[in-house]
């Protein structure tokens, strides 16, 4: 496709606002100023939907397959409407999450197969997958304190427990360490020295497109 698909991918609190605001910086900069911005789950009319059923601390409890399901008919949606026409026109999108966060959410979380995962993807959205993926590493303890210090209280997700976030951390990393397209920013550090590695790591990808 022309255009190219950058995602962002960490656990709560990583820094994934900061990241995306970095790499729209980098971009613009290098004259790249028709970009397309999505969230997931989420991202059209009907994603946002599903999106308010899977963070909503109901009285139901969703089930593990249930919530991957609808993880993936959000992705379907946003993927057929909003991404693959934006790269068809040659513009670039910004994922706030993708399909790596299913793998490690669904996978190393609750503990679906990620055979399984991978599998219903494929079923689903073939081969399409993000050009660059910038994965924004913090510890669990660190991730969930920068979430409380915003004060708005916790969703399904957040309210996890730290071993839950800990598996999902470690499915980042060993799918980060398979995948070169998968690059590591160790967002412990402070601001300052995150946004370099971010803008480093974003120069590089433009400088490789030409
Ligand atoms: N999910 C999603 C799945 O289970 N499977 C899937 O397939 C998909 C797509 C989405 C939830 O759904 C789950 C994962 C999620 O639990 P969401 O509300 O979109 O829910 O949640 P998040 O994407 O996690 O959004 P957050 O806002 O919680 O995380 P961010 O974007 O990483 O956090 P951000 O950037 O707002 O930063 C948090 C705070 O930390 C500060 C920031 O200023 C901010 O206040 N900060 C730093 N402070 C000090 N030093 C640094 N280096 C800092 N970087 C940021």
């Amino acid at each position: 496709m022309a255009g190219k698909f950058i995602v962002v991918e960490g656990i709560e609190g990583a820094g994934k606002s900061s990241c995306i605001a970095v790499i729209e910086d980098v971009l613009r900069k290098n004259g790249i100023t028709d970009l397309e911005y999505t969230r997931e789950p989420g991202g059209t009319p009907i994603a946002e939907k599903l999106r308010a059923i899977l963070l909503e601390k109901g009285s139901e409890k969703v089930s593990d397959e249930t919530e991957l399901l609808l993880m993936y008919a959000s992705r379907v949606q946003l993927v057929n409407n909003k991404i693959k026409p934006a790269l068809e026109q040659g513009r670039y999108v910004i994922g706030d999450r993708h399909d790596l966060s299913s793998v490690a959410y669904q996978g190393g979380g609750r503990g679906i197969s990620l055979d399984l995962i991978k599998g219903l993807k494929r079923m689903v959205l073939g081969d399409f997958k993000p050009d660059l993926t910038i994965l924004m590493d913090v510890t669990p303890e660190i991730g969930l304190s920068r979430v409380d210090n915003r004060g708005q209280g916790r969703d399904r997700f957040e309210s996890e427990k730290i071993e839950f976030f800990t598996r999902v951390r470690n499915c980042y990393l060993a799918e980060a360490a398979a995948d070169p397209t998968i690059k590591v920013i160790d967002a412990t550090r402070p601001l300052e020295q995150v946004v370099a590695d971010i803008r480093n790591v974003v120069e590089g990808f433009v400088c490789s497109r030409g």
